[in-house]
């Protein structure tokens, strides 16, 4: 196992979506004992605490397919500026949300390092919605689009540059709630999927070795996991604000995770979703921080 210089950055935002409580996910995950658990691996562990996220800004003109616009602008913002920073420290960004829109920040903050960086993205939901298809105008449904340069202007241009990934190094992984301009864009844009079926038929082990394999032939310069606990089936982690039936299990996500590790590729991670309000005695975060043991190179033996 490779000693890390890892910096936790906590993002206290649930401006993505509707759902109060996401906002004390970096909490209940500190709470779960992350830093304890990534030293006892033998990493050196930096906890940042958490970005600034102001009180609703009132007055600001309400868009009903980008809620909280102006709020998510800013959040997203100063992540990528703390996420930019962590990485010219030449340290390992590890982000804790918060909803997933701020997968924006991060990834804003990760494109200006790698020039051809590679995410997997670990979800329930395929996050590719643009205000003209979200069904729901919440942010959260919306950051790998807007990562891929599609969405909201002001959105695309955070750090002011765009886009910040490529389409074709991205993998989605878990997917089973897929909205009609999703699919259309996951063709277009020759996204790589694999979903619940592909999980059920081939098995994680082979998903997870395909992945890497074509991550790897595109010659990628960094990976980022970006992991939704929504991903895994509620029955592992209910403690989230969009929970769908039929998802990937405990021991399927732990096996992901290792073999990520052993894949030597991660540069970065982060995780999101975790709502405390919704949980159930913690049990969400307590799962985030056991995958995070598994992806930092914890051995049952
Ligand atoms: N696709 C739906 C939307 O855009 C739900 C997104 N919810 C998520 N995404 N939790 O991961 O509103
Ligand atoms: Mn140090
Ligand atoms: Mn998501
Ligand atoms: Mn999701």
């Amino acid at each position: 196992m490779n000693k890390l210089n890892i910096s936790i950055i906590g993002v206290p935002t649930d401006y993505g979506q509707t759902r109060r409580g996401v906002d004390m996910g970096p909490s209940a995950i500190r709470y779960a004992g992350v830093v304890e658990r990534l030293e006892a691996i033998g990493h050196d562990v930096h906890d940042k605490g958490d970005i600034r996220v102001s009180q609703k800004q009132e007055g600001t003109i309400v868009d009903k397919q980008l809620l909280n616009l102006e709020e998510v602008i800013d959040v997203s913002t100063s992540l990528a500026n703390n996420v930019n920073e962590a990485l010219e420290q030449k340290e390992f960004p590890l982000v804790f949300g918060g909803d997933h829109s701020i997968a924006i920040g991060t990834l804003a903050g990760l494109g200006e390092h790698y020039k051809n960086l590679g995410v997997i993205w670990f979800d329930a939901h395929a996050d590719l919605n643009t205000p003209e298809t979200t069904p729901s105008g919440n942010i959260h449904g919306m950051p790998l689009a807007v990562s891929i340069g599609l969405g909201h202007e002001r959105l695309v241009q955070i750090r002011n540059y765009a886009p910040k990934i490529k389409p074709e190094n991205v993998i989605i992984i878990g997917a089973r709630s897929v909205d009609p301009g999703e699919r259309e864009l996951i063709r277009q844009q020759g996204i790589k999927v694999y979903s619940m079926h592909e999980i059920d038929r081939l098995g994680m082990t082979r998903v997870i070795e395909d992945a890497l394999a074509y991550l790897r032939e595109r010659n990628v310069d960094g990976l980022h996991l970006s992991l939704d606990l929504d991903g895994l089936d509620p029955l592992y982690t209910p403690g989230v604000g969009t929970p769908v039936p039929g998802g990937i299990t405990y021991r399927e996500s732990h096996l992901a995770m290792e073999m990520i590790q052993e894949s030597g590729m991660l540069t970065s991670a982060e995780f999101v979703e975790v709502n405390p309000i919704l949980d159930e005695k913690n049990r969400t975060a307590d799962v985030a921080v056991a995958l995070m043991g598994s992806l930092f190179g914890e051995t049952l033996v």
